[in-house]
């Protein structure tokens, strides 16, 4: 028995010509009571229009942007034609489960640690599902968190949850069983078809080197097609938050979006986005350090002139994703000074003059480096990182310096420098920058720096504000030394002045401590010999 109901827009207070938003049906879907329809989006207040009783969508009246106000018609509704799904109360069918799925033959599947870089014992922060949950092809099942990154294991296909391996807090490694999943073959194959990419073993996907300071792999994204059903409270909470609904996977009844759902998707972002992995933004920027947030304005280059279109290098996606999260997640300040470098300067040349016949060069760099890691040991903030709710204090001195590549930004790192005489580090930062620029920097050259030097000193320049290369939290940029008149007193007289530019983490050094940082600096530059002391 069926019959037409005509769904109206209810009682909504006061608000009149609200516009329609969102349109959640079209002709023909079969929705249940109560699934939401269209959204309505006051000045005050988001509201979904519900079905008044499960039927087929067979007119809509409506489309986003239209005005409503209480009694207009949203849509024609033939009630009684709705079929319950055949899934079990106890076991939510997924939202893009089909209604008409073939039944199809089940084959168990280990779920393992896939390929996780170096990491080995790693703990496991969070079990997303239990036994008999059902879950989709890339849905996370476990998180795990290295010192690095956080990391999801995602589903290889469909299916219902066997048997949990692991609980919260074990550490794992590379092959450690997560949990065995009854896979159905059919499904899999429709549901590997419609993620993209479909992987065939659990995987998290590693990110490429990366050039800086993240090695870790990328965590599995958490973005589910599909008509979103959540209701106008869950709704409002992702519209706050920024987030895009029809992205956020649904653990409620009948898929739909809880309140916890938008949260685990917010966390899932904010990983990715910490561990410099985040996807690229879907309106099509890959620079956007995944924060899926606005769309990328989307222009038509061609149509104001000719245009050619070339990949960005991997180097620059990657280093666009750090550089987006150090950007937007650290309260950075830069503060400016100006060491006088006229007797270093006067001393590099006369030695490296002497050392012509060898070839032994001492470099500018070598100098900033050997004073930076003075600076380290009396002021340890700047040797520092914040890990949670603690600030880890190193005592080693690695100092990593950006080198510019045909392909981009790469920041090597030179190791135990405190060790080091400035030839030896002059001839190191000349090799690790050759390799650099041909490509040949191994990851492990890349990782553990302390504290980074940018040096634009061979360009040119006056002044800039580096971004500091987390999880460190400062950066030491510098430009090209130029002589400029001095007061001593008495008369200005020539000095040459090398322009420091000194970005730090607010929320661990202040503005007063960063100066005393780039005071001692140019005191250093100043009269080598205060390194002795
Ligand atoms: N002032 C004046 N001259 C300087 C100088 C300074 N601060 N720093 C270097 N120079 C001079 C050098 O003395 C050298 O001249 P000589 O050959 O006569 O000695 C010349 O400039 C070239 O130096 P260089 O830059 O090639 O070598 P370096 O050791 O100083 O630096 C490296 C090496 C890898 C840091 C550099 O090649 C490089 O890639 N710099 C770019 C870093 C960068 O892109 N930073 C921006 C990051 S944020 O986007």
């Amino acid at each position: 028995m069926s019959q037409i109901i005509e769904v109206k827009v209810p009682d909504i207070g006061d608000y009149k010509d609200v516009p329609v938003i969102e349109v959640m049906v079209k002709p023909g879907d079969v929705v249940q009571a109560e699934d939401a329809l269209v959204t309505l989006e006051s000045d005050k207040a988001t509201m979904d229009v519900p079905a008044p009783a499960a039927g087929t969508v067979k007119e809509l009246r409506v489309k986003v942007g239209d005005k409503v106000s209480e009694g207009t018609l949203v849509l024609v509704l033939e009630a009684g034609t709705a079929e319950k799904p055949a899934t079990p109360a106890s076991q939510p069918a997924p939202a893009q489960t089909p209604a008409t799925a073939p039944a199809a033959a089940t084959s168990v599947i280990e779920v393992k640690v896939p390929d996780i870089g170096d990491y080995k014992d790693v703990p496991v922060i969070e079990v997303m599902v239990k036994v008999g949950d059902a879950v989709k092809a890339e849905d996370p099942l476990v998180t795990l968190e290295s010192d690095k990154a956080t990391m999801d294991v995602p589903a290889p296909a469909a299916g219902v949850v066997q048997a949990l391996r692991v609980q919260l807090g074990d550490k794992v490694s590379e092959g450690s069983v997560i949990l065995t999943l009854a896979a159905a073959g059919t499904a899999v194959t429709a549901m590997a078809a419609a993620a993209a990419p479909a992987p065939s073993q659990a995987s998290v996907s590693p990110a490429p080197a990366a050039p800086s300071t993240s090695p870790a792999p990328a965590p599995a994204a958490t973005a589910p097609a599909g008509k979103a059903h959540a209701s106008p409270s869950v709704r409002k909470f992702a519209r706050e938050l920024g987030v895009d609904v029809s992205k956020v996977a649904g653990s409620g009844p009948k898929g739909r979006i809880l309140h916890d759902d938008v949260q685990r998707f917010v966390k899932g972002v904010m990983a990715q986005v910490a561990s410099g992995t985040a996807p690229t933004a879907s309106s099509g920027t890959s620079l956007g350090g995944g924060l899926d947030l606005l769309p990328w304005p989307k222009v038509d280059f061609a149509k104001f002139g000719e245009i050619e279109a070339r990949p960005l290098s991997r180097i620059k996606k990657i280093s666009g994703q750090n550089l987006s999260r150090n950007w937007v997640m650290i309260p950075a300040v830069t503060y400016h000074e100006d060491a006088d470098i006229t007797d270093l300067e006067a001393f590099r040349i006369q030695v490296n003059k002497e050392n012509e016949r060898s070839g032994a060069k001492l470099t500018m760099l070598a100098f900033l480096i050997k004073a930076c890691v003075k600076a380290l040991q009396k002021f340890p903030e700047f040797n520092a990182s914040i890990d949670g709710d603690n600030l880890v204090y190193k005592k080693y001195f690695h100092i990593a310096f950006a080198a510019d590549t045909p392909n981009g930004l790469v920041v090597p790192v030179v190791k135990n420098a405190d060790q080091k005489g400035v030839f030896e580090i002059a001839a190191e930062t000349g090799e690790l920058a050759k390799k650099a620029r041909d490509g040949k920097l191994a990851p492990t050259e890349m990782q553990g720096a302390c504290f980074t030097i940018s040096s634009l000193g061979g360009i040119g320049g006056t002044y800039f504000a580096p971004i500091v290369n987390a999880p460190e939290v400062a950066i030491l940029g510098v430009n090209k030394s130029a002589m400029k008149p001095v007061w001593d007193g008495k008369e200005f007289v020539p000095r040459l002045m090398l322009p420091l530019s000194l970005t730090a983490d607010h929320r661990v050094i202040d503005g007063a401590l960063a100066t005393r940082f780039n005071v001692y600096v140019a005191q250093l530059l100043a009269d080598m010999r205060r390194m002795m002391l």
